[in-house]
């Protein structure tokens, strides 16, 4: 497609997408309008990207997906995709020296149907080798029908919901400070929408008005799809990953089509990736310190505890029994569980 033909395309779409808007439900998230499509919300912002993914995409059988709701461990996903896929190519320094990880696994609906980038993109997806590791948060029903019936994988990761919404607290006041605070208008929003204390946004959460929630939605839709074809989905827990990270390695690098030989087991090499790809080495490395994503998403923001049950600094007991008697109703009958604690 040429530059006019996408032009024409593209305002084809803006005027769809302004039709749309005026007919969905509307919430607020931090500042910010959120839209409810296809069942899960979505930012203002970003609807129109949500669109032109699901209408413009065309999935390669080779291709491998990391789907997730945010703040799940995407972020230590793609190192480690990344790492396993590119094991054997000879690089004269490790790209991921030199990237951030959500740099070499770029996000669709954000980065490559986005508006806004920091870095370079792919002017085309065709452009990219096989196989073209890429990212998405939407839900598995809302995935383009490309991917649902080429060969393709998907790699879903999934957190229990106490740490992804400490998570995102922290993630969100981090991009609210730092927008406010760029200039006066900037603080004068701010007196409309207060930094939200973690007790305001847990009462958010509760309701699921947050950007690709409903959380469990979500994660049951990938769940099923993984249980429906084992092959295809692959549904990997945060929790296993802190847990016994060789062994999810190997599942994740045989499931890609990647296996590990004995030579590269005996000599290390996965415990090479899981060392390089840890919370502790990606945050000293100095591209990951500074700069943005995205023109507005910390580089550093992405790597903050990476711990397992970080909630239980932050919620009130009668917090915590709201939050378990909602897991235990949305996952009763799944077979679907998360570890709360290490
Ligand atoms: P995204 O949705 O914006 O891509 P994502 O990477 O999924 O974010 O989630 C960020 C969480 O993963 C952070 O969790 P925390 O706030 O509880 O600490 C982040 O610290 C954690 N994380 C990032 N990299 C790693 C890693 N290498 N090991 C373990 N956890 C990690």
């Amino acid at each position: 497609m040429n530059q006019n033909q996408t032009q024409e395309q593209n305002i084809v779409l803006q005027k769809q997408v302004q039709n749309l808007k005026k007919s969905l439900p509307k919430a607020n998230f931090i500042g910010s309008t959120i839209l409810k499509y296809q069942g899960f919300w979505c930012s203002e912002q970003q609807i129109k990207n949500v669109i032109a993914f699901q209408t413009q995409f065309h999935a390669r059988d080779s291709d491998i997906f990391i789907a997730s709701i945010p703040k799940t461990g995407s972020t230590w996903l793609k190192s480690l995709l990344f790492s396993i896929v590119n094991r054997t190519t000879k690089h004269t320094q490790n790209p991921l020296l030199v990237n951030h990880p959500q740099e070499l696994v770029y996000s669709l609906e954000t980065d490559v149907y986005g508006n806004a980038f920091a870095y370079p993109r792919p002017h085309h997806l065709d452009e990219l080798p096989s196989p073209r590791l890429l990212s998405t948060h939407l839900p598995y029903a809302s995935l383009p029908e490309s991917i649902k019936v080429s060969n393709c994988r998907v790699l879903y990761i999934a957190r229990n919901p106490l740490d992804t919404l400490v998570s995102l607290y922290y993630f969100s006041i981090g991009v609210m400070n730092k927008y406010f605070s760029k200039d006066l208008i900037k603080r004068f929003i701010s007196m409309f929408y207060p930094i939200p204390s973690m007790d305001d946004f847990f009462e958010a959460c509760c309701e699921e008005k947050i950007p690709f929630w409903p959380f469990f939605d979500h994660v049951i839709g990938y769940w099923k799809a993984s249980l429906e074809e084992p092959n295809k989905v692959l549904f990997v827990k945060y929790e296993d990953m802190k847990e016994d990270a060789t062994y999810e390695l190997k599942k994740i690098a045989q499931f890609v089509g990647m296996p590990f030989t004995t030579q590269e087991e005996n000599e290390g090499v996965i415990e090479e990736i899981i060392e390089m790809c840890s919370i502790k080495s990606m945050k000293q490395l100095e591209v990951n310190k500074n700069g943005v994503i995205n023109e507005l998403f910390e580089k550093k923001s992405y790597f903050r505890k990476g711990e397992v049950g970080d909630w239980t600094h932050h919620f009130t007991p009668p917090m915590i029994e709201k939050m378990k008697k909602l897991m235990d109703e949305k996952l009763q009958g799944t077979g679907l569980s998360f570890k709360l604690s290490p």
